[in-house]
């Protein structure tokens, strides 16, 4: 359609979004396919640039597009669905998603554990810790930023291990002989700073999800504290609910 009535009283970006946003919703344009640019809006609705820039503007910031500087603007490609509650590797997230999972190995050091970290592994804060940087690749595009604190005495060793080809859980069950059972997890919206947007591929300022997780060995021992940003763009974290029993006002179960 080449033609959008300016006698509606609808907005014209408005009217323009619109169709594309159905367009996508149709499937008459798929994720990945290019969509119009700025100029080829202009031209095609007879309206003005700023008109064309608010509808593809706004599309972006929902989710429906992305802008990839200097090569056009496409339809978003559907987001990675993970459990919530699921005590996964990154690796066996992407296997079973059919996607081929990649580490890119920022930074690998021992450090002491500090205040913080010592707090959440449960270790004096001047014990070290392997500090693990790693940039999550699936498929090759960045996905999350991960940076993982393990206590040394638990992983001799792991420092010198080249980690950006093996899966670090696979790596502490056979090589450490640890198996991770349970884990806290938090989850929290923050913005991409310049550094972060640049590592992630995202403009500053992004939509990052923030996970933190402890995990825990069949002893309880706490052996990684992991501070990952992954891409609000890229995923969606999903999980069943189950409601819980009514209490009674004394907080007993109600029989
Ligand atoms: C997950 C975990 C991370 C762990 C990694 C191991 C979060 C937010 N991330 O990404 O803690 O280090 O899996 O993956 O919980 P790997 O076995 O593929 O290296």
């Amino acid at each position: 359609v080449s033609f959008v009535g300016k006698g509606v009283p609808v907005p014209l970006y408005y009217q323009i979004k619109t169709r594309l946003r159905e367009a996508i919703e149709a499937g008459e344009l798929r994720p990945g396919d290019r969509v119009p640019s700025e100029r080829e809006l202009t031209q095609r609705f007879q309206v003005s640039r700023m008109t064309a820039r608010q509808a593809l503007t706004e599309l972006e910031a929902e989710g429906y597009l992305q802008r990839i500087q200097g090569k056009g603007t496409f339809v978003a490609l559907p987001k990675v669905e993970q459990p919530l509650a699921s005590l996964t590797s990154f690796t066996e997230e992407m296997r079973r998603l059919g996607m081929q999972p990649g580490a890119q190995v920022r930074s690998v050091r021992e450090v002491a554990a500090g205040r913080m970290v010592g707090a959440l592994l449960g270790i004096p804060e001047t014990e070290p810790v392997v500090r693990l940087e790693r940039l999550r690749l699936a498929d090759g595009q960045p996905m999350a930023l991960e940076v993982s604190h393990i206590p040394s005495r638990l992983v001799p060793g792991l420092v010198n291990r080249d980690l950006s080809a093996v899966s670090l859980y696979e790596v502490l069950e056979r090589v450490y002989h640890i198996r991770l059972v349970r884990a806290s997890q938090s989850l929290e919206a923050v913005a991409a700073g310049a550094q972060e947007a640049e590592v992630l591929q995202v403009r500053e300022g992004a939509p990052l999800l923030l996970l933190e997780r402890v995990a825990r060995d069949e002893t309880g021992q706490a052996v990684e504290y992991v501070r990952s940003l992954y891409r609000g763009d890229r995923y969606r974290f999903v999980a069943d609910l189950v409601r819980p029993r009514l209490t009674g006002g004394d907080g007993t179960s109600q029989p």
